[in-house]
């Protein structure tokens, strides 16, 4: 029985030990909580409901008694509305964390670590796997996977994955998450390396909705991908949080699908870009991408919010290629060509409350000292932005745009007026 499900079962036994000689509300056993589980659901919204009655019909009677059958509360005068009332806020109170234990009942921990054995049936504390792919076999949907620090991958180096206790590399991952799990690491990503070993492949391949990959403080070091560091399928509601990608052949993290979130990660030395989301409303936060081989971020498709990151000496810190991509609060610094470019023509995005300087030192394109290049052929509102001195955009120490500064190309226009004298806080924290 898992523990979740040991908890649960120990807290019904208590709650209707509680409560069963007052006249049971819930007469089943704990041993049958499956079938209990949906009866105290529907018994807690009724409760809701004799609640709100109650209340609103400010009975006062005056005995002490209070009992709990529902047939009594609705038969009043029963107890008093105070002993009632705080009778059925302690059971509602214990309908909802027992709830909460059932919905949490069947999500297991799976344990992964350098000193585990790879099985059908390994996982738990006294026995894990090693290798995260095992894990994932038997991991059910929801299910979390811990993985202790150490190196996964291709153990003896021999250029063969799937020998025993390796990753399996089937498919275009070396690790392939195909169902809707969490892994984290136990100790942060400088301590549990996920290690390609230079393989034609990406470290990471995400091909199922909903996967929780890494946590912040609790994420993997990516590395050694000759494809990109992690890569997913078009998917949808998944998160990759507190992960290193450092030093791939590709991108370091490239996303693909809807509605996905990467937060609080650090891409670098990746020989293309750092981080990268493609499709629709994805939201990219809190991460740095710094020296990497082209973009720092590329953003492609529509609707995608990017906030708060940080993206220093890439090639170009932030490249879109899309419609309605907002960018607020980030940092583009010290990039070789522009700090942010908004490249194809038809793309559009609102550029707000965002430091840009120290960018394009290097002439592209012709242009030189261009914190936004704008070549989508049309109006981007890039209000409110720092550009390195208080004067606003201008030659160095700050970074042009707009107007004037031949950083837009052909018709577009970068409306840049007003701009902040002063540095904009940022949270990013990875
Ligand atoms: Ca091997
Ligand atoms: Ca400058």
């Amino acid at each position: 029985m898992a523990r979740s499900q040991a908890k649960a079962a120990y807290f019904l036994e208590r709650t209707l030990l509680r409560y069963r000689s007052k006249g049971s509300l819930v007469t089943c056993a704990a041993q049958e909580i499956a079938i209990c589980s949906s009866a105290v659901a529907s018994y807690l919204e009724e409760m809701f409901a004799i609640l709100r009655k109650i209340v609103r019909s400010g009975d006062t009677s005056e005995s002490d008694t209070i009992v709990l059958t529902e047939e009594m509360i609705m038969n009043r005068p029963v107890g008093t509305v105070k002993g009632v009332v705080a009778a059925i806020l302690v059971f509602a109170f214990a309908c909802v964390f027992f709830i909460w234990l059932i919905q949490d009942m069947g999500a297991d921990i799976l344990h992964v670590a350098n000193k585990g054995v790879d099985s059908g049936t390994c996982g738990n504390r006294d026995n894990p796997c090693r290798s995260l792919s095992q894990a994932i076999t038997n991991a059910n949907a929801g299910d979390t996977i811990e993985v202790g620090p150490g190196r996964y991958g291709d153990l003896n180096r021999n250029g063969t994955f799937g020998e025993p206790g390796e990753e399996l590399a089937q498919g275009y991952g070396m690790i392939n998450v195909d169902k809707p799990v969490t892994l984290i690491s136990s100790d942060g990503p400088l301590m549990t390396v996920l290690d390609a070993d230079d393989a034609s492949l990406s470290v990471v391949y995400i091909k199922a909705n909903g996967v929780v990959f890494g946590q912040p403080k609790h994420g993997f070091l990516i590395i050694g991908a000759k494809a990109n560091g992690l890569s997913t399928a078009a998917i949808s509601n998944i998160t990759v949080a507190g992960n290193t990608a450092l030093a791939n052949g590709q991108g370091g993290l490239v996303v693909n699908g809807s509605a996905n979130l990467l937060r609080d990660n650090f891409a670098s030395g990746n020989l293309a870009a750092g981080i990268a989301v493609f499709g629709s409303g994805n939201e990219v936060r809190n991460n740095v991408a710094s020296s990497n081989g082209s973009q720092g971020f590329v953003i492609v498709g529509t609707r995608h919010m990017i906030q708060d990151n940080v993206a220093s000496n890439n090639v170009t810190g932030f490249g879109i290629q899309g419609t309605d991509i907002r960018l607020l609060r980030n940092a583009a610094l010290g990039n070789k060509f522009f700090g942010i470019s908004v490249e194809t023509l038809g793309a559009s995005a609102t550029i707000s409350k965002n430091n840009i300087y120290g960018n394009n030192s290097v002439s592209f394109n012709g242009l030189t000292n261009c914190g936004i290049q704008n070549m989508s052929g049309n109006a981007i509102f890039a209000t409110g932005n720092f550009w390195g001195m208080p004067s606003g955009p201008g030659p160095d120490p700050a970074d042009n745009a707009g107007s004037g500064s031949g950083c837009d190309v052909a018709a577009s226009k970068t409306i840049i007026i007003p701009f902040a004298r002063e540095w904009h806080s940022i949270s990013s924290n990875p």
